[in-house]
């Protein structure tokens, strides 16, 4: 357990810092706690432990982590990053790419039934799970095609070569209902997230991402605003009539160059239908250190204002240096960055072979990584536990 004399004086300095990065604005603890009594959903309850923590520090997060490290792949109780640091993430993030295919695995070979054991293992633990949904193609994706791995970009979420296919798949286009049998599986994924007594997992749920880039067929120069909202909609009212009241919903574009409120909000569903707003940012450059924490900085800013304003859990959803070329990133790129902000948790992305953001063992990163584990501005699986 990391020392918790250090998150009790970290919540002053939090606080603090919080106040001057958001307006004075924050709410504390205490105050949270004595809002009006009344029976609160699961995504509700999360909601509210999100948004206690974020006052005591940032959570660490990693895709994929207890499947496959760059040593290993689907050993029991393994993870790069406890192997690291002896500490799961306390974010864990999975992906429903190939789910709405019916496939037993994703478009990462992870299985869906490892998925489920894994998400309610976490649960179980403590943790925190994320799931985001890369489907494929629903205009070019031929049925019954499968998927052969990664070949990108005919068929899957990549494929932009048809540009109306948002239109195309919302009530009154022509693969509308193709769309909605997609909608199902993800529906019925999502009734696999329960614990053995029925309980229901609290998620944060992060489709439609990355959505002010163009390289999604639901991305900026693929779809109106109108569309990409009644996108948003379509899949909302899905899964919240299917009963999901254990899902908080995520909005996350990018993170860009002179971010600012206007192109933020641009595409944003409403807070009606939101209840967290992230960035997904990298660094893909070698030595773009410095460039990266100024963009990530006034891109947070942005961000948290935004969030403040709206009521909305603000995080880094997606973040990494490609490979790790720098094996002090972590404390001399990442802490910088995200330094002040109340954050909920940033979240690296998987450790692929070919292409990894987390730490690994076998890689010069590791002792960096420790450093940032033992930052005062962190949180691990250990500290979030209840
Ligand atoms: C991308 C890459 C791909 C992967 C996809 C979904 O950023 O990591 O290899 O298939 O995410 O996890």
């Amino acid at each position: 357990m990391k020392h918790l004399s250090l998150i009790s004086c970290q919540l002053s300095i939090g606080i603090a810092l919080l106040l001057t990065a958001c307006g004075g604005q924050k709410k504390t603890a205490n105050e949270s706690e004595s809002e009006p009594e009344g029976p609160k959903t699961i995504a509700e309850q999360l909601y509210q432990r999100l948004d206690s923590l974020r006052q005591v520090g940032i959570m660490y997060g990693h895709q994929d982590d207890p499947m496959y490290g760059l040593t290993w792949e689907y050993e029991a109780d393994s993870s790069d990053v406890k192997n690291v640091c002896g500490d799961y993430p306390a974010v864990m993030g999975f992906d429903l790419g190939g789910i709405e295919m019916g496939d037993k695995k994703n478009l990462d070979s992870v299985p869906f039934s490892r998925m489920t054991e894994e998400i309610i293992a976490h649960y179980q633990r403590g943790g925190i799970v994320t799931l985001s949904w890369h489907p494929r193609n629903p205009v070019t994706t031929i049925d019954g095609g499968g998927w052969a791995g990664q070949k990108f970009p005919e068929g899957t979420a990549w494929d932009v070569s048809d540009s109306a296919v948002v239109k195309k798949i919302l009530p009154g286009g022509e693969y509308h209902e193709k769309f909605e049998l997609w909608m199902q599986r993800v529906s019925d994924f999502l009734a696999t997230l329960k614990t053995a007594d029925g309980q229901k997992i609290p998620i944060i749920f992060r489709p439609w991402h990355e959505n002010s880039g163009s390289w999604f067929w639901w991305g900026e120069k693929l779809c109106t605003v109108e569309e990409y909202k009644a996108l948003w909609n379509m899949l909302h009212d899905k899964l919240t009539t299917d009963g999901y009241d254990n899902l908080l919903w995520a909005y996350s574009p990018g993170m860009e160059e002179g971010l600012d409120v206007s192109r933020l909000s641009a595409r944003y569903p409403g807070d009606e239908r939101v209840q967290m707003i992230g960035l997904d940012g990298y660094q893909w450059e070698a030595n773009g250190g410095e460039q990266f924490i100024e963009r990530g900085r006034k891109n947070l800013q942005v961000l948290c204002q935004y969030a403040n304003k709206h009521n909305l859990l603000p995080a880094l959803t997606e973040t990494g240096l490609k490979n790790m070329t720098d094996p002090t990133w972590w404390t001399s790129t990442l802490l910088p960055t995200i330094k002040g902000f109340p954050l909920c948790y940033l979240l690296t992305w998987r450790n692929y072979r070919e292409e990894w953001f987390g730490p690994s063992t076998s890689k010069p990163d590791a002792d960096n990584f420790r450093d940032f584990y033992y930052s005062p501005i962190t949180l691990f699986l250990k500290d979030i536990k209840e």
